[in-house]
């Protein structure tokens, strides 16, 4: 962090109002919310009335930099909150998910349903041993049982600990270890492109030897034959069978602990981010009505697993807590053909769409074919998350999947932030293809210099966040001292994001990335987004990253990496063709040294691209960390290619 701020280089001028019979009928349609809320504490005070409480609150909020307490004394259940106050009434009958396998089987279970299979396995879990407080690990594919899992361990006031079902048997284990899980709730496998994914293979791997894990319970997905030893492991099925039908949810603290989730830091040890009860439902349940604009008989379709933030916020918790239809779906885009998401949407006549900018620019490589193949009319929003989606992406998805009648939204926040932090709201703010637009509601963000100075409007600098949220992080597990380090280390008392962003005349926020990928060249510091945004911009490319190679003169050369289209030929005359598009759209400073042409980009399992390996190809250093690669034959083949 030397340098004081970053270059603001891309200029993007399409403003989207929002519709007005979009805004008459919206659940939001006055600034006034954002006036209102102002004085957050009020104001968040105000949402946690809309949900079910078991005792009150005393005091809205503890702030004992850098850690915050929300809702003192309060007692909360979230798998009440999600279940039990939808049966009161008609609700009980209405689906709460609708699951799509990848091979086209199909399940409904209503609120009811859920109800009576969460507290049948919250009863197998306590008969097992678990007890208020007790981690369990769940490793399990897309499938009802996912989301069963996870309420049933908030029932009973047991922390869950989800671990992404395409993570290796080491990434289990270590999580496993962390957060000393003594059970573990896997399946026999689960489907990825019509072949098996080994996950009880994985865990018996990933438990050997340690003698904390008293039990794993097994999901029958595939059917496959695979080793059970007893008495540690039980089929789920059969459990079921004899488990009581009534488990009264446990009142939690406000404060207890809701769910451990791993994320990656750039090195070493996975971070446990630690969410708490009330503040995280408050938090997602509010966000998730307003940001949505959710009516009772929307069908809202998120297609992250429950392995992500993006899974427990708006597949499970936010959406639940709402009384919400959501359709969850087992496979991948392209299995078993490059239509399956429009055809999802179809079958089901899904009204929220909610996906990331990766999966789009995916769609765009593929082809308009798809999409236009299919009736895609029950679409009234769109949403974005996981990275900076480029103009001409959100261009795209604007057109052909949202007949440019569905606003977009676009929102920023992270696994630590818990809930969407930036974003419009879709019946007031007008949309700017590529920005987040402006904090949610309560929040309040600032751009700083790398002393902490605020930055004025037209600059780009450090993003922060100056006051605590409900849904924030409350910890690290077991390291609370990377905890203070890593978010309030830099800038002491305010919350660090670890992202560049710049904000405009208008005062929208536009994110540049996180900082490590900031490029410096001759003393301008870059955002990796503007360069890749600009090239993605021309009609050949599908897909691009940009990193800083070290370079003598300039400091750092800005070498992109660089997907074509489907269908785009290679021609000799495109490199330059490239680089005078980024010269025309940014500006000379921006254009790129090297044009590197690949068939694939490195990619985390979520789909956010791994710039830093792309450095280590460029300089040709050993690779560093690659165990959150995807799919590792892509840098192979990268590497290589570099390397002629
Ligand atoms: C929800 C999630 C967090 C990081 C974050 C950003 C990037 C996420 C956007 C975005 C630009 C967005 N959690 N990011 N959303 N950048 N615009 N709308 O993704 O912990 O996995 O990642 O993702 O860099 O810091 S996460």
């Amino acid at each position: 962090m030397k340098k004081e701020k970053f270059e603001a280089l891309l200029q993007e001028d399409r403003l989207f109002p929002p519709k007005e019979e979009f805004a008459v009928k919206a659940n939001l349609n006055s600034e006034q919310v954002y006036s209102e809320a102002e004085d957050s504490m009020n104001f968040w005070e105000k949402q946690a009335l809309n949900l079910d409480w078991f005792e009150p609150w005393q005091e809205v909020l503890k702030w004992n930099p850098p850690y915050a307490q929300w809702f003192l004394g309060g007692k909360i259940n979230a798998s009440y909150n999600c279940l039990d106050r939808h049966l009161s009434d008609w609700h009980r009958n209405k689906a709460a998910l609708i699951f799509e396998g990848e091979q086209g089987d199909s399940k409904v279970l209503t609120y009811q349903d859920l109800h009576r299979e969460v507290s049948k396995l919250a009863n197998v879990l306590k008969s097992l041993g678990v007890k208020k407080g007790d981690r369990v690990t769940i490793y399990l594919p897309l499938i009802p049982e996912a989301v069963i899992s996870m309420l049933a361990c908030a029932r009973i006031g047991a922390p869950h600990s989800v671990v992404f079902g395409g993570f290796s048997a080491e990434a289990l284990r270590e999580r496993i270890i962390d957060a000393q899980s003594k059970i573990v709730i896997t399946a026999d496998g689960g489907f990825r492109r019509g072949t098996a994914i080994p996950l009880k293979e994985n865990t018996d791997q990933a438990v050997r030897g340690l003698e904390d894990v008293e039990h794993i319970l097994v999901v029958r997905r595939t059917g496959k034959c695979i080793e059970m030893e007893e008495p540690r492991d039980i089929w789920y099925d059969e459990a079921m069978k004899e488990a009581d039908l009534k488990c009264p949810a446990e009142p939690m603290d406000a404060e207890d602990l809701l769910f451990i989730l791993y994320t990656s830091g750039t090195t070493g040890k996975p971070k446990g981010i630690v969410h708490t009860t009330g503040g995280y439902l408050v938090g997602v349940s509010t966000t998730h009505k307003w940001v949505f604009d959710l009516k009772e008989e929307d069908v809202y379709w998120c297609t992250a697993d429950v392995g992500w933030i993006t899974g427990h916020s708006y597949l499970v918790y936010g959406p639940l807590a709402n009384g919400a239809t959501v359709v969850i779906y087992e496979g991948t885009p392209d299995y078993p053909h490059k239509g399956r998401y429009w055809e999802i949407i179809e079958k089901y006549q899904v009204s929220i769409l909610y996906t990331a900018p990766t999966a789009i620019r995916t769609f765009m490589k593929w082809g308009n074919e798809y999409p236009l193949a299919h009736n895609l009319s029950s679409l009234r929003l769109l949403g974005t998350v996981g990275e900076p989606i480029n103009p001409e992406a959100w261009m795209w998805y604007y057109k052909y999947i949202g007949s440019e009648s569905c606003p977009i939204v676009d929102t920023w926040w992270q696994t630590e932030t818990g809930m969407i932090m930036m974003t419009p709201l879709p019946g007031i703010t007008s949309l700017k293809p590529g920005s987040c637009t402006v904090p949610f509601p309560g929040i309040k963000v600032e751009i700083v210099d790398s002393s902490g100075n605020p930055l004025s409007k037209g600059m780009g600098g450090y993003l922060t966040i100056r006051q605590p949220w409900p849904a924030m992080l409350r910890t690290v597990y077991g390291d609370p001292k990377r905890y203070e380090s890593t978010y309030f280390g830099n800038f002491p008392g305010v919350y660090f994001t670890g992202d560049g962003a710049k904000w405009d005349s208008d005062g929208y926020y536009w994110v540049l990335g996180r900082v490590d990928d900031v490029i410096n060249v001759s003393g301008h510091r870059i955002g990796t987004m503007e360069v890749e945004s600009a090239l993605v911009d021309h009609p050949a490319v599908a897909e691009a990253a940009c990193i800083g190679k070290n370079h003598d003169i300039k400091g750092q050369a800005l070498v992109a990496f660089v997907t074509l289209k489907e269908g785009v030929e290679l021609r000799d005359d495109l490199i330059e063709e490239l680089k005078a598009h980024v010269v025309e759209k940014i500006g000379a400073l921006a254009r790129p040294e090297d044009i590197i042409f690949t068939a694939e980009l490195p990619k985390t399992r979520s789909g956010k691209i791994i710039r830093r390996l792309l450095r280590d190809i460029a300089e040709g250093r050993a690779l560093g960390d690659t165990t959150t690669l995807a799919d590792a034959a892509v840098v192979s083949s990268l590497k290589e290619l570099y390397e002629d």
